[in-house]
């Protein structure tokens, strides 16, 4: 006896279901589409970069994961441990006013060093053949680091729904901080239903501690490439 109607329609509604069901599954398995950044052809180098990561203190477990892997990454694209400037705030709310700030205060300590060196470099043009004297002991420039940061990665962990409108708020804010300063800023705030998907995004989920993915990976390499090609940029140059 032919199906009915509805027994077809329920048939094919049902290998529909589940040809997606292995699609989704398929794609799932597939590291770069789900799990984190795909990898870019050109490596970047770090070397001369400088970098600063504001994180947060709220969820501090995964917060820390997140940190340490972030990290590595930067460590691994050759970032100098003297080139890299963790500042912590209370939760995530306080990560757009932070970024800001942090920009502007590397901008300052730039700017003194370059004032520094030319007020070294006039002394030096004053001064008579004498060595060591005091003025060019004290002409050297302090232990300042000479650039502005590169990029600037915020790090928060936003938990259940009770904190959607902090989300929101902070992405709006991020965002703005970096496109009013031009500096980019690396998004590394994960709003999770629950604690269970904070720690799989931290990479430290599962019986094990051991499940997931860590973000921190992917914003360390963020950080790297956006503070190189900001960099070129900003000299007329593209990769
Ligand atoms: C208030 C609050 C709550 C409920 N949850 C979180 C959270 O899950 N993650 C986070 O980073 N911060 C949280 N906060 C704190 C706010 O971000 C903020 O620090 C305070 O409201 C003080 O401004």
């Amino acid at each position: 006896m032919a199906p009915d109607k509805d027994g077809e329609l329920a048939v094919t509604k049902f290998s529909f279901a589940s040809d997606l069901a292995s699609k989704v599954t398929g794609i799932m398995s597939e590291d770069h589409t789900v799990k984190g950044l795909s990898p870019f052809g050109t490596q970047y180098d770090g070397s001369n970069l400088r970098i600063a990561i504001v994180h947060t203190r709220w969820n501090k477990v995964v917060i820390d994961a997140l940190l340490v892997a972030t990290l590595r990454k930067l460590r691994e694209a050759g970032v100098k441990e003297g080139n890299i400037v963790i500042q912590s705030v209370p939760g995530s709310f306080e990560l757009p006013l932070a970024c800001a700030r942090v920009i502007s205060a590397s901008q300052i300590q730039a700017y003194s060093t370059a004032t520094d060196l030319l007020s070294g470099a006039n002394s030096l043009l004053s001064l008579d053949s004498r060595p060591n004297t005091p003025a060019i002991a004290s002409s050297k420039p302090a232990n300042i680091p000479s650039r502005p940061f590169d990029a600037v990665i915020a790090i928060g962990v936003l938990l259940k729904g009770s904190t959607m409108h902090i989300s929101e708020a902070v992405s709006t804010g991020l965002m703005r901080v970096q496109l009013d300063s031009g500096v980019p800023i690396i998004f590394g705030v994960l709003t999770a239903l629950a604690d269970v998907q904070a720690l799989i995004r931290g990479g430290i989920g599962g019986p094990d501690g051991k499940q997931g993915h860590n973000h921190g990976e992917d914003w360390g390499a963020a950080a790297v490439e956006m503070g190189s090609q900001a960099r070129g940029w900003a000299q007329g140059k593209f990769a």
